[in-house]
């Protein structure tokens, strides 16, 4: 199967010019103005954008999470994904107290096969070492899994101490691998929230107010600190305040090797979404949580300047209905997290570039190039260039929709940006050389998409 992408206004994070691309089953083959090749299939791209396919590299989809699990599997969370322009994932396959590190990557492997639509790789969330002397990072990371999530919060379940977190950095850098660093200081939230619910104050926004910036704040500065002693770079996830990213500003300024992201509910949402009666706010518990909305500007500002370099989801859905629900009585119950894998590349288009915040470059290089870089994919994936896997979005820049939960396609029964109105939307989504989705419908097949080997970070 061949296709041609005629006259589309070819945007990557370096460049922005009108040619044609060829393709040729899953690689672009050739890119040049007034291409004559024949083709199975012409499309004409005139005044549409064609970018590359989105990288969303922080998604937890068939998540166990105590007796629930995360409301999309492989195959409705990378459909969603597709229909949003993304065309590749890196979910966290996590690791129990129980299991090895192989346990969980054998599990999320079966968890994909057959269903992902898309191409998708993995990091493991590390909760222990299995021994002093483990070689499982090193196992790891010739499996093409790279990198590696430590958790500072959730004692007593995720969370590990300084010491692991010093021998995960030593080990992953000797083979080149990047440690993720998941930064609220646990303990110091966990006697705030003692303390909280020994006031009898139980609704949702308490789980927000009892995980202050300063939680945050902290903790970055210790991972930074962790790994200086470790001599490697580290990745935070999930900035959420401008507390934590005046850090990051500070070490990168003077020349240390921190990288991080933002997810688009920190530029759009703010602790107000939660302040609404009854249970309702908790369709907003997520960690970190919302900030006071002043922040939103400080992390689109932190985009601008590099000092956030990645806009990830952290897709992580639970239903309203029976599984928020959980928490009803008690906002530690809650589970945390919230959908918006679907909603990425339009969110970070509308508020970026049609609010005239980052340029076009900006806003592929975030959502596509720079994450393909940073874990190990690029040029493969992130890119349109001569070689690149045949992952395009064509974008039609006037073509509106608004967001909602009764349109959406992930698997979850709210939204976020629930009536969000967007400017701009994916006519067609091409993935290694398919055209995934076509005007609003589907044409994938479960199982199609690919396990991808990541080198190391670039
Ligand atoms: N951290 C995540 O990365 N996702 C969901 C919840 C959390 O604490
Ligand atoms: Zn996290
Ligand atoms: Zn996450």
């Amino acid at each position: 199967m061949s296709l041609l992408i005629k006259n589309g206004r070819i945007i990557t994070a370096a460049k922005d010019y009108i040619a044609d691309v060829f393709i040729d089953k899953e690689k672009i083959t050739l890119i040049d103005t007034a291409l004559n090749s024949t083709a199975d299939r012409i499309i004409d791209a005139k005044n549409k954008y064609v970018i590359p396919g989105g990288v969303d590299v922080h998604t937890h989809l068939d998540m166990p999470l105590g007796e629930i699990t995360s409301s999309d599997d492989f195959e409705t969370g990378t459909r969603a994904a597709a229909f949003g322009g993304t065309t590749t994932i890196i979910d966290y396959a996590t690791q129990t107290r129980e299991t090895s590190m192989r346990a969980a990557l054998d599990s999320w492997f079966k968890k994909a096969e057959g269903k992902a639509v898309i191409d998708y790789g993995f990091h493991i969330i590390i909760t222990h070492l299995q021994s002093e002397n483990s070689d499982e990072i090193g196992e790891m990371i010739k499996e093409g899994v790279t990198s590696f999530k430590l958790f500072m919060a959730y004692p007593n379940s995720l969370m590990v101490d300084d010491e692991i977190i010093l021998k995960v950095m030593r080990r992953s850098a000797e083979f080149g691998g990047l440690v993720c660093i998941h930064a609220e200081d646990g303990l110091a939230i966990e006697k705030i929230v003692k303390k909280t619910l020994t006031e009898g104050k139980t609704i949702p926004i308490y789980h927000a107010l009892t995980r202050p910036t300063t939680a945050e704040r902290d903790a970055v500065v210790r991972a930074i600190e962790l790994s200086q002693r470790a001599n490697t770079p580290v990745y935070i996830v999930h900035v959420s305040s401008n507390d934590a990213l005046e850090q990051i500003a500070i070490a990168r300024g003077s020349g240390i090797k921190v990288f991080a992201e933002t997810c688009p509910q920190y530029l759009f949402l703010s602790l107000d979404d939660m302040n609404v009666p009854g249970f309702d706010g908790a369709k907003f518990v997520l960690t970190p949580p919302l900030r006071e909305k002043w922040n939103q500007e400080k992390l689109w500002d932190g985009l601008r300047k590099d000092t956030l370099q990645i806009v990830s989801t952290d897709h992580c859905p639970f239903n309203y209905k029976h599984q928020k629900e959980i928490g009803l009585n008690d906002f530690t119950k809650i589970p945390n997290g919230g959908p918006g894998i679907e909603n990425r590349i339009h969110l970070i288009y509308q508020g970026g570039v049609n609010e005239g915040r980052i340029s076009l470059n900006r806003w592929v290089k975030i959502t596509s190039t720079a994450p393909a870089k940073m874990f190990g994919l690029f040029p493969r994936k992130g890119t349109i260039a001569v070689g690149s896997d045949a992952d395009i979005i064509i974008w039609d820049p006037e073509k509106e929709h608004v967001i909602s939960a009764k349109t959406h396609h992930m698997n979850v029964d709210y939204s976020l940006y629930e009536g969000m109105m967007i400017k701009g939307d994916a006519d067609i989504v091409i993935s290694r050389g398919d055209v995934i989705v076509e005007d609003g419908k589907f044409y994938g097949k479960p199982g199609r998409g690919n396990y991808l080997k990541r080198g190391t970070y670039v």
